[in-house]
């Protein structure tokens, strides 16, 4: 049995991650792929209920360390019922957010060093690392019209938080494609659902052996 691809999508709020990782999958199931959609936090019962603790804006929220455990608890819960299993099953795996929105929102954004975020990730997911992550990079204001289009006054727990946090968000993706060219593609993402969706199959190929 070939094992599986693991394709991560990242970027920050509204940079259209989840429509672009509809598209991918439909893409790949078309080209006869065996694929599994999942995301972050979540993707298994335990993580599901992790990610409610996590966004849900009721009660005093977490400091940022203990943010930092959480993410990685649901991901080592992720990591071990589902993606692995599923690589191992020979599945194409497309997570909507893996560990660098770890090291980009609690580690650039909220204070952790990027060696501490890897530490646990290390302990609670093998330090397992995607084949391939797409970046979405949109200008804030594209991604903050989105948002205002979609969801008007209200935003989730870690995604109401300041400009500057979202700004610190998305320079440390930067760095992080820039030090790993060979795991990340940049995807220019301020253009159509469409136009994205085209810059994502040129990197699909560009990485995997695939039916054009
Ligand atoms: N987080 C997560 C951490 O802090 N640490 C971690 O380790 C992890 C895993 C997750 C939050 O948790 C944080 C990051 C987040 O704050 P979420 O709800 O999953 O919360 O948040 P996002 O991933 O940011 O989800 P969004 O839905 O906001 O952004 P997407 O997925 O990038 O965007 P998408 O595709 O849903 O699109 C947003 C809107 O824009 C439209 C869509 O129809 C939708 O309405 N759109 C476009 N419009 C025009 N042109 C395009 N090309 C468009 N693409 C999408």
């Amino acid at each position: 049995m070939t094992r599986g691809r693991f394709i991560a999508l990242e970027g920050g709020e509204g940079a259209g991650k989840s429509t672009q990782a509809r598209l991918l999958a439909a893409a790949l199931r078309a080209r006869g792929v065996d694929v599994v959609t999942t995301r972050e936090p979540g993707g298994t019962p335990g993580a599901e209920a992790i990610r409610d603790l996590l966004l849900g804006t009721e009660g005093e929220g977490w400091h940022p360390r203990a943010e930092a455990l959480l993410f990685a608890v649901a991901r080592s819960d992720h990591v071990e019922r589902l993606i692995v299993p599923a690589l191992d099953a020979g599945q194409w795996v497309i997570c909507d957010r893996y560990v660098d929105s770890s090291r980009a929102y609690q580690g650039g954004g909220g204070g952790l060093s990027d060696a501490e975020v890897l530490e646990l990730h290390r302990i609670g997911s093998g330090g397992l690392l995607p084949d391939l992550t797409l970046l979405f990079e949109v200008s804030p204001q594209v991604a903050a019209g989105r948002i205002a289009l979609r969801d008007g006054e209200q935003a989730d727990r870690i995604g109401g938080r300041e400009a500057a946090f979202h700004l610190r968000v998305s320079e440390a993706f930067g760095r992080f494609a820039a030090a790993e060219p060979h795991r990340f593609s940049r995807i220019d993402g301020n253009g159509t659902p469409e136009q994205t969706h085209a810059l994502v199959m040129a990197a699909i190929h560009a990485t995997f052996d695939l039916k054009p």
